[in-house]
């Protein structure tokens, strides 16, 4: 039946547990209703009363006054949101705020923008009555952050700041100290933004009603000429942002409240760190180098220079002495384009992407097990699950809008999670179980795990029944393992592990997420095969709050993938070996393109070495600085003729380049990015491409045609619909139909998306057990006893891969270098104290790392990042890598240590 309340004495159907507020807007509009304590993406607070209004429960009958904000609609209520006594009620309210909060509107840096003026204008108040009563000008403002600022004075204690850092990213530093007129925000033990624990999300300046939470960028004052939606350039969550323009400049990013995917929420790179786009540093001009030096050349030259080698080498050598390397930092468009370059122009399936070195062991096992190397849910069924497993994977750092939400949920009592990672990860530290695993043993502790399921009788047998196969062969392999052997090599006991594997096992849903802690690994692929075998043989599988889901990295690794960034499948993953898919492609594109795989980025480099590899060009990848064994990469380049680096920055592959081609960012262009839930959105064109760059598409557009090849001129409209008429899973997307929130993919023709995968069969028909065993890594076998420090290597918050762009904005204020993290036993045991210089040698060579003394890696465990090239970790990374996928074992590396002398050294001569 339909429930009715009145507003102003007219009936209106109202929402099951709709509040006054939300119900009043919905029929009148959303200022009918002044609010300053409320907003979108908080819970209701009620504290400021300024939404009070009167209800009656019957008509003319007597009224109360309440906070509409959290006061439900009751049936047949009498709502009268704006009798003369609540106008007037307002006006003091306003006037009573307004009475300690300083009077300086004309030079406050948010006067236009700011909710109180607004407010006060709205209820009528043109002058104050009470005399100006005491403020609180004798409050400092905090500049000591490079983004973050505070001004007290201004505070009209709202609690909207604490409220959005308590429940939009679960980070508790901000809090009311104080009482009455004292009343004040404090941050941390009551210390600047700059010492306290703050992550500098800006979700607290975006939520202040006035200019008391600010950041340097004034993001609320803007006075913008033009705002673009488009989708952040860092991670794979792929958060909206609204960005404001005047004449053409970036001034500042705020997150929309309606994205889907973020809701009002981003992180310190997705907010603060855009001001690499048009740093003095970029790239300006092609370059040629020439005797060692680069010389700068007009386009013309560039792409003639470019064409007479690629011709000659196709021609002398053949087309697979040519490869290419494409960025999952561009967008599909992109992707797509350079993959059909090197396809249908240069005719080789030399092509390839980040995804190698990432979760490409993802792709592989998902599809074994599978049939389909995605994500099979949604981020937002974290509401519909009851257990989280996480397994080597840091998202409050990697993910942090995810790992914001996840965050949350394992705060929540009685929801379980479950942190498989050798570090205390700040996810682990509110984790119900953490399983801190020594580096490079996953598929030691998920034999566990799934041994203690099947024998304790805890498996969905009708699941099992009907929609896998393999599972009795697999079930008598597994139950051979030994335990005792196991439990060694994890270092953790097998009594924790059993009760992880109970409680994700009976959780009516349960949602797994993993990262590059299961995939950077010699058993890599094997690892992501268990994980899904875990969810197949619980039955967390098609539906709300269950699957398996990789945290992918770049926001668009898993667009280039789709779009056929992959020597062994085209556009679409078809199989570029089976003569019909063959055929299909040669219709298409209108060439004859070959059958044969080509080379891996590994193999491209082993290929360079000898002397089979004559030109490689290489879109938004650092390779020198983020492919292992950096020595051997110089090496490679150094020994191809013809490098080309199409980049934004002189990056350390940059320099070892013969052509640079400056491109442009995200900023500066149009097309789609997908997202690690397969949701494909639009990426709108925000600022001009910056003198003397070109975007990337326009770039190989160029080249396609000067090779001979006809490319119509790009529209990101066109370019999606050739796409859409080749990649089956893309079928039903256009750019229009995308809208603001993007699509799921598959979308079917009619343009219906999906948000679940598998939920009547999988793609392959049957999910598909298959048992491994664990095997120690080479690089432990052959250089642990050398060797006997195990170094894993990962991500810090603040900085963003090779660190190109992150290192160039204000975030290299908050976060000044990678950092060694080392057990304090270690540590006394070498005689090294915190910020000592540490020596961290392995067999391919050493480098010098700052230490940071912590009990969040076990005694023999050492971890660091990459993100800079003063340091050069992959110096010390080496060549093994998933025996499946051939993704680098980046987080197993055998070292040993010593406190550096020589950098100690080098410090006190500078002195
Ligand atoms: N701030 C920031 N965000 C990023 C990036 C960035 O550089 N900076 N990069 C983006 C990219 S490209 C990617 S791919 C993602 C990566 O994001 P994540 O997948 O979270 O990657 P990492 O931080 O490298 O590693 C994750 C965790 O794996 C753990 N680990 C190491 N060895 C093992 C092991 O043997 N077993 C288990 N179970 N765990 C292990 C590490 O301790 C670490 O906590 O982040 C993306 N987002
Ligand atoms: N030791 C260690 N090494 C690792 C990892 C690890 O865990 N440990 N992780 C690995 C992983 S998962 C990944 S994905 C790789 C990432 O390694 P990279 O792909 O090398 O890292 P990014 O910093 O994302 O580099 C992208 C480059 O693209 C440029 N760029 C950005 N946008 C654009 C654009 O629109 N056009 C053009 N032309 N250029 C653009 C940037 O300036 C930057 O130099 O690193 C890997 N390396
Ligand atoms: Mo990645």
């Amino acid at each position: 039946m339909e429930q009715i309340a009145y507003i102003n004495n007219i009936p209106y159907p109202y929402k099951n547990g709709e509040t006054i507020l939300n119900f009043v807007k919905r029929i009148e509009g959303e200022k009918i209703i002044p609010t300053l304590c409320d907003a979108p993406n908080l819970e209701a607070f009620g504290s400021c009363r300024v939404c009070s209004v009167e209800v009656a429960l019957e008509k003319d009958g007597k009224t109360k006054t309440v906070a509409s904000c959290h006061t439900p609609v009751m049936a047949n209520s009498f709502i009268y949101p704006n009798s003369e006594s609540i106008q007037e009620l307002r006006k003091n309210i306003i006037e009573l705020v307004l009475t300690d909060h300083p009077m300086d509107c004309l030079t406050c840096e948010v006067n236009g923008n700011c909710e109180l003026q607004d407010v006060a204008a709205s209820v009528g108040i043109t002058e104050v009555r009470y005399p100006e009563g005491e403020n609180h000008l004798d409050r400092e403002k905090d500049v000591s952050h490079p983004y973050m600022r505070s001004d007290l004075s201004k505070c009209i204690n709202c609690y909207r700041c604490v409220r959005a850092c308590d429940e939009v990213q679960g980070e508790f530093v901000l809090s009311m100290a104080g009482r009455g007129f004292d009343a004040h925000i404090i941050k941390g033990n009551d210390e600047s933004f700059m010492d306290s624990p703050c992550v500098s999300c800006g979700a607290c300046s975006q939520a202040c009603p006035t200019s008391a939470i600010s950041d340097i960028f004034q993001s609320k004052s803007i006075q913008a000429t033009e705002k673009t939606r488009t989708v952040c350039t860092y991670c794979g969550v792929g958060c909206n942002l609204d960005v404001s323009t005047k004449n053409g400049k970036v001034l500042s990013i705020q997150a929309p409240y309606d994205a889907e995917v973020n809701q009002g929420h981003t992180c310190i790179k997705g907010r603060y760190a855009f001001k690499f786009y048009d740093h003095p540093d970029r790239l300006r001009s092609p370059m040629i180098k020439r005797n060692g030096e680069f010389e700068e050349v007009s386009w013309e030259e560039a792409y003639d220079y470019i064409t007479d080698k690629f011709k000659y080498y196709k021609e002398e050598f053949g087309p697979d002495s040519l490869a290419g390397i494409s960025s999952s930092r561009c967008t599909n468009e992109e992707n797509y384009l350079m993959q059909k370059f090197y396809r249908a122009v240069i005719q080789t399936n030399n092509i390839d992407g980040c995804a190698r070195v990432c979760h490409s062991p993802t792709a592989l096992g998902m599809q074994r097990t599978f049939g389909t190397g995605a994500a099979t849910n949604s981020i937002k069924d974290l509401k519909h699950t009851n257990c989280i497993m996480v397994i080597g994977a840091n998202p409050t750092s990697g993910h942090p809008v995810t790992g914001a939400k996840m965050k949350q949920f394992a705060m929540k009592q009685d929801n379980i999670s479950i942190v498989i990672d050798p570090r205390k990860t700040e996810l682990a530290r509110h984790a119900t179980y953490h399983l801190p695993v020594r580096p490079g043993t996953n598929v030691a502790v998920l034999n566990i795990m799934m041994y203690y399921i099947v024998s304790e009788g805890l498996v969905d047998e009708s699941f099992i029944q009907n929609r896998t196969e393999g599972f009795e062969e697999f079930k008598k392999e597994l139950l051979q393992i030994n335990l005792q052997e196991l439990e060694e090599i994890i270092g953790v006991s097998k009594e924790k592990v059993r009760e992880a594997a109970i409680a994700y096992a009976t959780a009516p849903n349960a949602m797994s997420f993993h990262g590059l802690g299961v995939t950077e690994h010699s058993q890599g692929t094997f690892t992501v095969m268990q994980i899904a075998d875990l969810a197949l043989m619980t039955g967390n599988i098609g539906r709300k709050g269950v699957g398996v889901n990789p945290l992918r990295g770049q926001n668009n690794v898993q667009g280039s993938a789709d779009m056929g960034v992959q020597p062994h499948q085209g556009a679409g993953y078809l199989d570029i070996t089976k003569p019909e898919i063959n055929k299909k492609y040669n219709e298409f594109y209108g060439v004859q393109v070959p059958s044969h795989i080509g080379y891996k980025i590994p193999e491209m480099f082993d290929a360079a070495l000898e002397g089979k590899l004559k030109a490689i060009w290489i879109i938004g990848e650092d390779v020198v600085q983020t492919d292992p064994n950096t020595q051997k990469v110089i090496k490679a380049l150094n020994n191809t003729d013809l490098v080309i680096v199409q980049e934004l920055f002189m990056t350390e592959t940059a320099k070892q380049a013969d052509v640079i081609l400056p491109g442009a960012s995200f900023l500066e262009k149009s097309g789609t990015f997908t997202n690690g839930e397969r949701r494909v959105q639009r990426v709108n064109q925000v600022v001009e491409p910056i003198a003397g760059t070109k975007p990337d598409r326009q770039i190989i557009v160029d080249m396609m045609n000067k090779m001979g090849y006809t490319q119509p001129d790009y529209t990101a409209e066109g370019a999606l619909k050739e796409v859409s008429e080749i990649v089956p899973f893309f079928a039903g997307i256009t750019w229009e139909n995308l809208g603001e929130n993007g699509k799921q993919w598959p979308v079917a023709p009619d343009g219906t998306d999906t948000k679940i995968l598998h939920t009547k069969e999988f793609k392959r028909g049957k999910g598909y057990f298959e048992f491994n065993d664990f095997k120690e890594s080479n690089e432990i076998v052959q250089n642990g006893k050398e060797y006997p420090y195990i170094l894993t290597t990962n991500r810090d918050l603040e900085h963003y891969n090779c660190g190109a762009m992150t290192r160039r904005t204000g975030n290299v204020e908050v976060h000044t270098t990678d950092k060694l993290w080392l057990n304090p036993k270690d540590a006394q045991e070498h005689g090294i104290s915190d910020g000592d210089f540490v020596c961290v040698e392995s067999p391919r060579g050493k480098v010098d790392i700052k230490a940071w003394i912590t009990e969040g890696v076990k005694p023999g465990i050492l971890s660091t990042t990459f993100h800079f090239p003063e340091i050069m970790v992959n110096n010390i990374t080496s060549d093994e890598h998933c025996s499946e996928a051939m993704c680098p074992e980046y987080k197993v590396v055998s070292v040993r240590i010593r406190k550096s002398k020589g950098k100690q050294k080098m410090i006190a001569e500078s002195k």
